[in-house]
């Protein structure tokens, strides 16, 4: 029999949304503080996924000021196509609440937002027969609306709260059989997400709860797979239900660290008497009827191309003049702009950390200034390793605190940086710095998720425990993004490698 591996798309792409158009299959999913925002992606068979591009990719689309801190931003997308449009409707938290944009093609141009007036996320849209378009946000409630002008018709009213869990969020509204079924996530995003069920004769309720809820929660179970909820469902052409959902898998010692973010899952979904049951999300599942596997991923970007992959996001805003393809050609040249929270002119691209083992090297023409590679959690959780003044350096950023870790000179010219993220044996010792380069140990005994190397021209340079750059040290919604910085002068990148090595899938970079 045929199996497909969880999850579906791995790495920082939580709050997935589904739908279907024919025989295809396209899938956003939640960006935060980076630009640009709400990755798309296409698949013919639920299992092999491409990104096709990002919903939000101008200014007049998504703004994201100073104040939108890490997790702030661009919150759950849901993604709908109706009588010939495509929607996306999400929330930006940092600025101006709840809109939604649409498109005749997934892969854009979107239209400039529409917004509608409505307090809390997690907007999800559905049309009755009659045409009549309902909204839900988290709490859950619900709300008539104009799509094409935002205006609210009627409502928001409260619906159906939820079996009591806390944060009942991620509403979604299906007519299905003269029913109109409510799936909705609660218990929190973290590992006491679940996933329950309630039903009416009409989208205004009044809804009665499914006989049994949740209907998926992996919460208090010793799985690999945790935090299960955030759920979408699809009905696959030849009849099938499927439920996409986010779930994480932490790793390393109690309390367990995820590194990786909240990721993409699939499960396959039954109808008894009436009511969906899904789950438990395996690491290995029978797959759909339809199977069109993808070439995969390449592992080099050679920046030859005329315009970025899709892959590539920047924090908060990418300023014309803060990067070019063309300057120098079949490079990547960054140039340091304005000021930042943490750092003044840091331009930044990066790409999502999507394997547990990964190995990550690009090769800079570092000009007089500051450049290196970053693997960010966020502003205040990055570990860089960093060339200046004919020095590469490894930097810890921790919260409040930053340690040069260690120093060596380089030759001038062309240099390769490499990064190196392993799994740690469980309880390993936790943080070695090269003997060779110098840098005394900068923490002991540790039990975390896995360790980061760190190395210039070939030369080790530092190992570090990678448990500071994960949710439960930095907090939030996101995941760690490996990329290309500089924060003085200009820096051309020749070249960026990413190799995922633990036979996870991966969504390759278009
Ligand atoms: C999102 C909420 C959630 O709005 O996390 O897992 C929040 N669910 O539904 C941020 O991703």
């Amino acid at each position: 029999m045929r199996t497909y591996r969880n999850p579906v798309i791995g790495g920082f792409h939580p709050d997935p949304s589904v739908c279907r158009v024919g025989e295809d299959y396209y899938l956003v999913c939640s960006s935060f503080e980076y630009f640009p925002g709400v990755p798309i992606f296409h698949s013919r068979d639920l299992v092999h996924w491409r990104q096709i591009g990002n919903v939000l990719d101008r200014p007049s689309q998504l703004r994201l000021p100073p104040e939108a801190v890490a997790s702030g931003g661009i919150f759950a997308p849901t993604i709908r196509h109706h009588d010939g449009l495509f929607y996306m409707i999400t929330t930006n938290v940092s600025e101006g609440g709840n809109f939604l944009v649409t498109a005749e093609r997934p892969e854009g141009p979107w239209s400039d937002p529409v917004w509608i007036d409505l307090p809390r996320v997690d907007p999800s849209l559905a049309w009755d027969d009659a045409g009549d378009c309902w909204l839900t946000t988290s709490g859950p409630r619900l709300a008539r609306i104009d799509p094409a002008s935002g205006e609210v018709l009627e409502g928001p009213v409260d619906i159906w709260p939820g079996t009591g869990g806390k944060y009942p969020e991620a509403p979604h509204l299906f007519q299905v059989g003269g029913w109109w079924y409510l799936l909705l996530s609660e218990g929190g995003t973290e590992r006491g997400h679940a996933v329950s069920i309630a039903r009416a004769r009409s989208p205004r309720g009044p809804f009665e709860p499914g006989p049994v809820n949740p209907i998926l929660t992996h919460r208090g179970t010793s799985r690999p797979i945790q935090s299960t909820g955030h759920a979408d469902l699809v009905c696959a052409p030849d009849g099938t239900w499927w439920m996409i959902l986010l779930g994480a898998r932490p790793r390393g010692y109690s309390p367990e660290f995820q590194v990786l973010g909240r990721e993409t899952f699939l499960v396959p979904v039954e109808w008894v008497d009436g009511w969906p049951v899904a789950g438990p999300v395996e690491e290995r599942h029978p797959a759909p009827a339809a199977w069109h596997p993808l070439p995969p991923p390449p592992v080099r970007d050679d920046f030859d191309g005329p315009g970025l992959a899709p892959c590539w996001i920047s924090v908060r805003s990418r300023p014309d003049g803060s990067w070019s393809l063309t300057e120098r050609p079949g490079r990547l040249t960054l140039h340091a702009t304005g000021p930042t929270l943490d750092r003044p002119g840091h331009t930044f691209f990066g790409r999502r950390q999507q394997h547990h083992d990964c190995r990550v090297s690009a090769r800079l023409d570092p000009d007089p200034g500051r450049a290196g590679l970053s693997v960010r959690l966020d502003e205040a959780h990055h570990y860089d390793l960093e060339v200046s003044g004919g020095e590469a350096s490894v930097i810890a950023r921790i919260g409040p605190l930053r340690q040069v870790v260690a120093r060596r000179p380089v030759a001038p010219g062309p240099l390769t940086l490499t990064v190196h993220c392993r799994t740690a044996d469980p309880l390993p010792p936790s943080v070695t710095s090269a003997a060779e380069a110098g840098a005394g140990p900068v923490g002991v005994g540790a039990r975390g998720p896995d360790t980061i190397a760190f190395s210039a021209g070939g030369v080790l340079l530092a190992e570090l425990d990678g448990r500071y750059l994960s949710t439960e040290v930095a907090t939030g919604f996101t995941g760690r993004v490996i990329g290309m910085y500089v924060t003085e002068g200009s820096a051309a990148f020749d070249w960026f490698d990413y190799e995922g090595t633990d036979d996870e899938p991966v969504v390759p970079v278009a």
